[in-house]
C-alpha cells in the first residue's frame, strides 16, 4: 500500500498570460487520438497562437517511436493527456522510460483523473514534475512561458506539484468564461470516414449541470471556480462547421458536449438559435450532425426542427431500465421518461444510440431481469443491437465515494471494481462474460453488437448524405431481422443465466454452441451488408466524387488558426 503524500495549499501567483516567453523549444503533447482529441486540439491551438511549435503524438503509437520523437524534438515540456483513468499505468511506464533515457524537459499531465486525484497521480507517476488541473489551455501556456524563460513555474495557478515531499496546490484556475475567445482546436490529422464521408468532433459547450453518481464530469467542472456550463455562440459554432466543411470537406459532425444544450428555457432557446443559424448558413443540405443528450431533453417539436437542420443521430445515456437502478445512478429520470424519449425519436424517424449499464452496485437478479425487459421494449423492432456494460466506479464520482464508505470498493485505479450486495451476482457476471464472450459479442472490434451498430450508423448516413439507393428498404428490413435475431438470442442467454445463478436452474447453454450461433449471425450479417454496399458501389462513388472538396492540410491550417 502506498503512503499518501501530505497536502499543502499555496497562495496563487499571477493570473494572466502576460509573462515573457521564449518559443524556441517545441512542446510535445501525448494523448489518445482516435476519433480526434479535442482537449489536445484546444491546448495546441492556444500554444500555437502564442508562438510555440507543438507536436501531438498518439499514445497508441509504438512506445519506441514516441521515445524517438521525444529524443529528436528535445521539447521544453511534454504534456500527457489522461482522459481514460485506466491508461495511467501505461503513461507511468512511458514517463519513466523518457526520464531514464535522459529526455530533459518538464513532464506534466492533465485530464479529469489528474485534476481530481492529483495526489494519486503524482504518487503513481512520480517522474511527473507537475499536474495541470481542470481546463488546461492557459495553465499550460503560462507553465511553458515560465519554463522557457527560467522563471519560477511553481507559482503558476492551476497546478499541483511536489515540494519538499509534500503535494502543493497553487490557486485553482477558473474555467474559461467565454469559449469563443479560444482559437478553434487544432485538427491537423486525416479525418475518420463513414462510406467516404469525413467526420470531425466539435464542441458547442463545456460542462454539465446534472449530477449522475457514476460520472466525474460534473465533479470536474464543479471543483474549479467559474460557471459550470458554458455555451458557445450558435453563430460561432456554425462558422466553425462551415469552415471545416469548405476547407476540409467535413460532412459529419460529432458534437462531443457532455450534455448538448437543450434542456430548460435558456438552453432550448440556444438550440433554436443554433437551428436558425444552420439554416441561414445553408449547411443543412450539406452536412449532418450527432449530439449527446439525456432522455428528459427529448422534445418532439424541437427534435423535428433539429432533424430538419441536419441532426441525424442522438446518443442518450439511458443507463438503466429499473427505477432503483436509475435512483442509484442518480439519473433523476424515470423508466417511463426513457421509454418516452425512444418512442418520440422513432416516431420522427431519428436514429439514436444509447448507453446502458446492466449491472450497478444496487443490482439484484430482479433488477437485471427488469433491465432485460426494458431492452426488449425499446429494441423489439430490431432497430438497434443490444448493448450493455457494468458500471465502473471511476475516481471523482459520488458512487465511488459511497462504495469506499460502505467498504465495498475493490480493484485498483486501472481496474476499479466493487462487491455486489448479493454475492451470487459476481458468479453470474463471471458466468455471463465467459459464456457470451463479451468481447466477441459486445465490446471488441469484431463484436456482433459493434458491427451491427456500425451498419445502422451507415444506414443513417446513407439516408441523409447519399442519393436514394435501390434496394434500401429491403436492406433495412433484413438488417432489422438480423439485429432482432441477435438481440433475442443475447437477451435470452442473459436471462437464462440469471436463473442459473439465482435459482440453481440447469444451464441450457454451452459456450461452443453460443459461439457458433454468434458466428452464424455475424456471417449472415456481413454477407448481406457487403452485397448491398458493393451492388451500389458506383452510385456511392459518384456521389462522393460530386461532393469532393480538396483537403487543406498545411502545417498550421487556416481552420485551426482562424478564430
Ligand atoms: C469524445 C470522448 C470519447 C472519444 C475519444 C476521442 C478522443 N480521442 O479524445 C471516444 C468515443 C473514442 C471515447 C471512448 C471511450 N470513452 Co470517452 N469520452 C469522450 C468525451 C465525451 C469528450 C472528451 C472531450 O473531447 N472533451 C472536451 C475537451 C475539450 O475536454 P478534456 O478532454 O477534458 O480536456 C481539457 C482538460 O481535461 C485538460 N486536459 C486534458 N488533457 C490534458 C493534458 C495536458 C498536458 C493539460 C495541460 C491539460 C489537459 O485541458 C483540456 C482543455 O481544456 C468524454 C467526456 C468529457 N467531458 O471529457 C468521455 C470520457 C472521457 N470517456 C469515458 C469512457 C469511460 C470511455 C470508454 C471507456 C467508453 C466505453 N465503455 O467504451 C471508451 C474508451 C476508449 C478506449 N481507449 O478504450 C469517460 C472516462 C472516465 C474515466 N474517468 O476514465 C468519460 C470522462 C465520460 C464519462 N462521463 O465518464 N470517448
Ligand atoms: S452522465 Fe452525462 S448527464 Fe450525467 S452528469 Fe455525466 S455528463 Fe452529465
Amino acid at each position: 500500500m502506498r503512503q499518501s503524500i501530505p497536502l499543502r495549499v499555496l497562495p496563487g501567483g499571477g493570473l494572466g498570460t502576460d509573462r515573457p516567453r521564449d518559443t524556441s523549444r517545441p512542446i510535445m503533447l501525448i494523448g489518445f487520438q482516435h476519433q480526434g482529441n479535442l482537449g489536445l486540439g484546444y491546448l495546441t491551438s492556444v500554444l500555437r497562437k502564442h508562438g510555440y511549435t507543438v507536436q501531438i503524438v498518439d499514445i497508441e503509437e509504438d512506445p519506441e517511436k514516441i521515445i524517438e520523437t521525444a529524443l529528436t524534438l528535445n521539447p521544453l515540456l511534454i504534456g500527457f493527456s489522461l482522459i481514460f483513468q485506466f491508461y495511467i499505468s501505461h503513461y507511468g511506464v512511458l514517463v519513466q522510460t523518457l526520464r531514464d533515457l535522459g529526455v530533459d524537459c518538464h513532464p506534466t499531465m492533465g485530464g479529469h483523473f489528474p485534476s481530481l486525484s492529483y495526489q494519486q497521480t503524482l504518487e503513481l507517476v512520480p517522474q511527473l514534475d507537475s499536474v495541470v488541473r481542470f481546463e488546461g489551455e492557459f495553465t499550460l501556456l503560462e507553465l511553458a512561458d515560465a519554463l522557457s524563460t527560467g522563471q519560477d513555474w511553481r507559482d503558476v495557478p492551476g497546478i499541483a506539484y511536489r515540494r519538499e515531499g509534500e503535494v502543493t496546490l497553487t490557486t485553482p484556475r477558473a474555467l474559461v468564461e467565454d469559449l469563443d475567445t479560444l482559437p478553434y482546436p487544432e485538427r491537423n490529422y486525416q479525418p475518420e470516414t463513414v462510406l467516404g464521408r469525413n467526420i470531425m468532433p466539435i464542441l458547442a459547450s463545456r460542462g454539465c449541470a446534472r449530477t449522475c453518481s457514476f460520472c466525474s464530469i460534473h465533479t470536474f467542472y464543479r471543483a474549479a471556480p467559474g460557471r459550470i456550463v458554458r455555451t458557445r455562440k450558435p453563430a460561432e459554432v456554425v462558422r466553425e462547421m462551415r469552415l471545416l466543411h469548405e476547407e476540409r470537406g467535413i460532412t459529419i459532425f460529432l458534437f462531443q458536449d457532455d450534455d448538448f444544450p437543450l434542456f430548460g428555457t435558456v438552453w432550448r432557446r440556444w438550440a433554436n438559435e443554433f437551428v436558425d443559424e444552420l439554416h441561414r448558413s445553408g449547411l443543412p443540405e450539406k452536412v449532418i450532425w450527432k449530439m449527446n443528450c439525456r432522455a428528459d431533453a427529448v422534445d418532439r417539436e424541437l427534435f423535428i426542427r433539429m432533424r430538419d437542420a441536419g441532426l441525424y443521430l442522438v446518443y442518450m445515456g439511458l443507463e438503466s431500465g429499473s427505477e432503483e437502478g436509475l435512483e442509484t445512478l442518480h439519473k433523476q429520470i424515470t423508466v417511463e421518461q426513457n421509454i418516452r424519449a425512444v418512442k418520440i425519436l422513432k416516431s420522427i424517424g431519428l436514429m439514436w444510440e444509447y448507453g446502458f449499464m446492466l449491472l450497478d452496485p444496487s443490482s439484484t437478479f430482479e433488477s437485471i431481469r427488469e433491465n432485460l425487459n426494458f431492452l426488449r421494449v425499446i429494441l423489439d423492432d430490431g432497430c438497434l443491437p443490444v448493448t450493455f456494460c457494468r458500471m465502473l466506479p471511476y475516481d471523482g464520482t459520488p458512487i465511488k465515494d459511497e462504495l469506499v464508505r460502505t467498504g465495498r470498493l475493490r480493484g485498483d485505479v486501472c481496474n476499479p471494481d466493487y462487491d455486489f450486495l448479493d454475492p451470487r451476482l459476481a458468479d453470474f457476471y463471471e458466468g455471463l462474460t465467459s459464456m457470451v464472450n463479451v468481447r466477441g459479442w459486445i465490446h471488441g472490434l469484431e463484436a456482433v453488437t459493434l458491427q451491427l451498430a456500425t451498419a445502422w450508423h451507415e444506414v443513417a448516413v446513407l439516408d441523409r448524405l447519399f442519393p436514394e439507393l435501390p434496394g434500401m428498404t429491403a436492406y433495412k428490413k433484413s438488417l432489422r431481422r438480423i439485429t432482432k435475431k441477435s438481440n433475442d438470442l443475447l437477451l435470452q442467454i442473459v436471462e437464462d443465466l440469471s436463473y442459473v445463478f439465482s435459482e440453481g436452474r440447469e444451464n441450457p447453454w454451452d459456450r461452443d454452441q453460443v459461439e457458433k450461433l454468434r458466428k452464424g449471425i455475424l456471417k449472415s450479417f456481413r454477407k448481406r451488408r457487403d452485397e448491398f454496399i458493393f451492388r451500389n458501389e458506383a452510385i456511392l462513388l459518384e456521389a462522393l466524387d460530386l461532393d469532393a472538396v480538396p483537403q487543406l492540410l498545411p502545417e498550421t491550417e487556416s481552420v485551426a488558426m482562424s478564430a
